[in-house]
């Protein structure tokens, strides 16, 4: 077996994860739920609701001003990761686990509901890419180092639906996936399958689900998805997940391993929080005892990431209020269909941010006793117990069903007659479900139902795949390992495709996107006039700029006669040479901490002005003063001498008031002024007998460092300068003039 390793420095060795492994096998199977932790202390901040810190993790953008802590909130993180290119996918994973994701969701690009069997190889060619063995197993076989990495458990999760289900439940269990959607009804609905068949699959899968510890995901979003007005079902949406977590539970899975698919029905403009928030506390009331993944509203999303951000993060504040246990994440690509990288760790991060902001809520806030909020959530409710009542009038669910009572667009008791129709004898896979015969057996773990092994063996009872010294899960042995069936169609030719762009030694890159070496880009575009005409002229700029493939992926209007933003994606098709690459020496920063510690350690003190006949301050000011970070807020003392001072002048008071050193600001470089007036300062110090212990520093627009030093000044600074980058310098600096027995003076 081979024994790669994970190098946090470099890139996932994707060929590596796929070496031996036809003989890998998972670590572990169930799913694991994040712990609270001990410490609930991160940096400076006491928080009240931290699952485990990570050990290896990229905090938010933001966690610099606060000690780069990347605290972690309890619910789980849910992404979903389905670029059709599984070996890319494997690389997105390692990304947004560091982001905070510990469950990874694999939706199959095709419908893996209309496969009546198991895929093997990893095809991409057959008009979408099912989920396979080989996929599941690198996937997870990726992950289990992941987690190791950032110290983890990483939840692996895809569907068990279509008349393959129980087959596919039993690779799942096989091949260390820990959690799955299972919902009949899903079958039945969205995939007109029969719905015996999808019943009596649904068994065998959910015990196999149950002996695996997988949690399960209904599929009650379905509907809101699907209904013409997605807040109209929400007594609907009861009725489904009461169906299938009833059901489930009586099959032998734990309730704790339940999950309700909770969906916030409606969105902004809808006044969303004051109707959305009633049907999750309704949720909760009804399902004590089980779990809930929240998802975020995905009907009504648009292609703007910054409007489904927000209804992401309003989702969020309903998940907070009612204790989601697990938060999905899908927002930003949903509306525009690009799964992209950035989208997945974009969301990972929002909801990690929103869910930290949150911190602490509950222990402030309270949700009332009365008015409209438990008013709707009793009517909801009420609506609820009626559909079931209904149902059991009408039959029982088959004949519900057949009757169209689901997906119907009206508020129920409101019908409009047009929900989905399923004949009780119709769809796919009608007729096929068949008693056992008496002598039916089958060794096998985790089987549902009448299964006569006592007259084999009473003792194999409890344990049927004991009579044949276990069975696939007892002995991954026993598996049939198939790699791959079609020798075009295959990971190892798409990779091979790429393979310049991969390997520790590469040092050829391509702007990607979604699968490597794409070569896809977006730009954000903005022209003076109508949508219309917006979206050709971007599509037009995208062509000159030598895009191919142009595509306007969103747009929006910002007046009708004034402007439209307007955002393409479009491919490149150059390689760009790591080696040829000109890189920018990283600017020389210490913490704010360092330096205000050697600041307080021995004070410091600076005279400076612009200089000659120069009236530009406002640089110079910003280096200064503190309000937008100058070197004034690590305590440094500064005697601004105000606008064109004369050179004699800085010398003089800098050398009155024993200043350390000199912060000369030039702008106009007539003439070079700017650089005759560093050397005058220089010369003049010089002559002064100050110059070896004076720090002259020069600024400017115009100013080249490296010209500056040549020109007499000890450092320049020119455009894009911070104060930040003034302090280090006098901070080294005099360190090293210490060092060099040149201080104190
Ligand atoms: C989510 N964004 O997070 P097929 N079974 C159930 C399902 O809900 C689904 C499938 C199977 C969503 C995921 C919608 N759910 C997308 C209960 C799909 C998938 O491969 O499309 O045939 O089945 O839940």
């Amino acid at each position: 077996m081979s024994d790669y390793r994970l190098n946090p420095e470099e890139r996932i060795d994707v060929e590596a994860v796929l070496q031996d492994l036809e003989r890998y096998h998972p670590r572990r199977r169930s799913w694991v739920w994040r712990a609270k932790a001990e410490d609930q202390k991160a940096g400076p901040f006491q928080y009240r609701e931290l699952s485990q810190p990570m050990k290896d993790s990229v905090g938010l953008m933001t966690a610099h001003y606060f000690d780069n802590i990347d605290p972690q909130p309890m619910p789980t993180i849910t992404t979903e990761i389905a670029s059709g290119r599984f070996e890319d996918d494997i690389r997105r994973m390692r990304m947004a686990a560091h982001h905070g994701a510990d469950h990874i969701m694999v939706i199959r690009t095709a419908g893996q509901s209309h496969f009546d069997g198991l895929i093997e190889g990893t095809p991409q060619g057959i008009g979408g890419v099912p989920i396979t063995r080989k996929q599941v197993r690198a996937q997870r076989k990726a992950l289990d180092m992941i987690e190791v990495e950032v110290g983890r458990p990483i939840n692996y999760h895809s569907y068990v639906s279509g008349v393959a289900g129980p087959d596919v439940a039993v690779m799942f269990a096989e091949e260390g996936v820990n959690g799955c959607h299972q919902d009949p009804q899903y079958n039945v609905i969205y995939r007109n399958i029969n719905m015996i068949r999808s019943f009596v699959d649904a068994c065998e899968s959910k015990k196999v689900i149950a002996w695996a510890g997988m949690a399960q995901i209904d599929g009650a979003h379905n509907a809101n998805a699907t209904a013409r007005e997605a807040w109209k079902v929400m007594p609907e949406l009861m009725v489904q997940h009461a169906i299938n977590a009833a059901f489930s539970a009586s099959v032998g899975i734990d309730k704790k391993q339940i999950c309700l698919s909770t969906v916030p029905p409606t969105a902004t403009p809808a006044p969303c929080v004051f109707m959305d928030l009633p049907y999750a506390v309704a949720l909760r009331d009804l399902f004590t005892e089980y779990r809930m993944r929240a998802q975020m509203n995905t009907k009504y999303v648009e292609s703007s990431t910054r409007d489904a951000t927000v209804t992401h993060v309003l989702n969020m504040l309903i998940s907070k209020l009612t204790s989601a246990d697990i938060q999905s994440t899908i927002t930003p690509d949903e509306g525009r269909n690009v799964p992209w990288h950035i989208y997945n760790i974009e969301a990972c991060d929002t909801a990690k941010q929103t869910l930290l902001g949150l911190d602490g809520l509950m222990d402030m806030v309270e949700l009332k006793q009365d008015g409209p909020l438990r008013e709707g959530a009793r009517e909801l409710k009420e609506r609820a117990v009626l559909f079931f009542e209904e149902i059991l009038e009408a039959g029982g669910y088959f004949n519900a069903v057949q009757q169209g009572f689901f997906v119907d667009s009206g508020l129920y008791p409101e019908r409009n007659n047009d929900g989905i129709v399923r004949e009780i004898s119709g769809g796919v896979g009608a007729g096929t479900v068949f008693e056992r015969a008496k002598d039916y057996m089958a060794p096998v773990t985790a089987h549902y139902g009448y299964n006569n092994v006592a007259q084999y063996d009473e003792k194999a009872v409890a344990d049927p795949a004991s009579l044949i010294g276990g069975c696939t899960f007892e002995d991954p042995e026993k598996i049939v390992y198939i790699d791959e069936l079609d020798e075009e169609d295959n990971v190892n030719v798409r990779m091979e495709e790429t393979a310049k762009y991969r390997g520790s030694d590469c040092h050829t890159l391509k702007p990607e996107m979604e699968w490597l070496a794409d070569g896809i880009v977006m730009v954000n575009l903005f022209f003076p006039t109508s949508k219309k005409i917006a979206e050709a002229a971007a599509v037009e700029t995208g062509r000159r700029m030598g895009l191919q493939e142009v595509e306007v992926i969103s747009r929006e209007i910002l007046q009708e006669a004034e402007g439209t933003r307007v955002e393409i994606k479009g491919k490149v098709n150059f390689d760009l040479d790591m080696n040829q690459l000109e890189i920018p020496k990283e600017p020389d920063v210490m913490t704010d901490d360092e330096i205000r510690e050697d600041i307080q350690r021995k004070p410091m003190t600076v005279v400076c002005g612009t200089v000659g006949n120069d009236e530009h301050s406002v640089g110079l000011r910003e280096i200064i003063d503190i309000k937008h970070g100058g070197i004034e807020k690590y305590g440094i003392k500064v005697h601004y001498l105000g606008t064109s001072v004369p050179v004699e002048k800085l010398v003089n008071a800098a050398v009155e008031l024993d200043a350390d050193a000199i912060l000369a600001s030039t702008i106009i470089s007539h003439d070079d002024i700017h650089y005759k007036n560093i050397a005058s300062i220089d010369r003049l110090a010089k002559e002064m007998g100050v110059r070896d212990k004076l720090m002259l520093l020069v600024g400017g627009t115009q100013v080249t460092p490296e010209i500056a030093v040549q020109m007499g000044a000890d450092a320049g600074f020119g455009r894009g300068t911070k104060g930040v980058h003034n302090a280090t310098f006098l901070v080294k600096r005099r360190r090293e003039m210490e060092a060099a027995g040149k201080w104190p003076r």
